[in-house]
């Protein structure tokens, strides 16, 4: 018994997380479909033991599908998806392609779980770093209130897919060689210029748009104002990608409504906040990092401390795995939230 669950993109960085997490999830999966470009068909995955050939992802692939979880870009989900809907699936989506269409809700559980009963068909997984951001927000904000956000990201190179892995691994490998480094995917595989990642700090994670922000930041931003159903937050970013593979990191400042509120308080929250960890003891060097929170489904806080000019001002650190509360631990989280509570419809 179970659910006829499909995953497409699953040889994709976040697809291959997605099996896994379903797996280790234990989700209540009767078939699983795993769905890719023709490229791909035939090759094989492992799931709970037993081999699962890999399909080309057409309209007729969905057919009888309950759960489909897609991972293989924008353009991908924007043919697809209305095809899986079409024949009576649910569709998890975690690209771009519907994250601010009104129709589609766009979830983070620990935040707006809600939502999820409004949906037509779609669910958006909202961007790895707006996730991991609105996690640590939420109870801030149920507490205390948000005035302001102003956030700086360190993000992981696995954000843009397998082919930015393997351009750092073979850049950092030129480099230590004493060789040339060939830069030709990042910071943007569709932008003209491509500059090296490996030893270096890129400010740009997708296209420039006409504000001078990059598309990154803007759906951290407008993101942020839906997930947490406050159109009017101020909210400003800053994203830049750094050489190592998985895990975002971000500052973010926040200025709270209430006053007299102290960082004692504040971690306090985080004690029993679902999802969220608090690793915070400067006397002890314990603060999460890239590297402490790889493979782990939870978001990680510490180094919160007071701002030293406005006492509503907080600075804190944020860490999770991009790749699991990113992106496939916060699809495969829709789909138990969604079976829980009876939402298939
Ligand atoms: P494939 O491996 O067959 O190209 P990543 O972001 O890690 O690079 O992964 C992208 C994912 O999207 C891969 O699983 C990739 O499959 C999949 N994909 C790319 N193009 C298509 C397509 N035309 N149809 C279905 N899946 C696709
Ligand atoms: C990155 N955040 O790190 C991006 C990847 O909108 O789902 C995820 C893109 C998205 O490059």
């Amino acid at each position: 018994e179970g659910y006829n669950v499909a995953v497409v993109g699953a040889t994709g960085a976040v697809g291959q997380k997605m099996i896994e997490t379903l797996e280790d999830r234990n989700f209540p999966v009767k078939t699983l479909t795993l769905l890719a470009s023709k490229r791909s068909a035939g090759k094989k995955v492992s799931y709970k033991g037993q081999e699962v050939e890999i399909q080309e992802a057409l309209p007729e692939s969905f057919e009888g599908i309950d759960i489909a979880l897609f991972s293989a870009g924008g353009s991908i989900s924007k043919q697809l998806a209305p095809e899986a809907v079409k024949r009576g699936a649910v569709v998890i989506d975690n690209t771009s392609a519907f994250r601010m269409d009104e129709n589609v809700p766009l979830v983070v559980p620990e935040v707006n779980e809600e939502d999820i009963k409004n949906h037509n068909g779609i669910i958006a997984n909202p961007n790895c770093s707006t996730i991991q951001m609105v996690a640590a927000l939420q109870p801030i904000r149920k507490a205390y209130g948000l005035n302001r956000v102003i956030v700086s990201t360190y993000q992981a190179v696995s954000g843009s897919g397998t082919v930015a892995v393997d351009e750092l691994k073979a850049q950092s490998k030129d480099f230590l060689e004493g060789k040339e480094m060939k830069a030709e995917i990042l910071p943007v595989k569709g932008d003209k210029n491509h500059y090296p990642i490996a030893f270096n700090a890129l400010p740009q994670i997708d296209l420039f748009q006409d504000n001078g922000y990059t598309f990154e930041e803007m759906k951290m931003i407008n993101e942020t104002k839906k997930i947490m159903h406050l159109p009017e937050l101020p909210v400003a970013a800053t994203c830049v990608r750094l050489p190592f593979f998985t895990s975002h990191a971000e500052s973010i400042y926040i200025e709270v409504e209430n006053d007299g509120v102290s960082v004692e308080q504040i971690k306090a929250l985080f004690q029993d906040a679902p999802g969220v960890v608090l690793e915070d003891d400067p006397a002890s060097q314990k603060y999460p990092t890239p590297l402490s929170a790889e493979g782990k489904r939870d978001v990680f806080v510490g180094r919160i401390r007071r701002d030293l000019d406005n006492s509503k001002g907080f600075h804190m650190w944020v860490v999770s795995d991009n790749l699991l509360k990113g992106a496939a631990w916060n699809s495969v989280q829709i789909a138990e939230r969604i079976v829980a509570n009876n939402w298939l419809k």
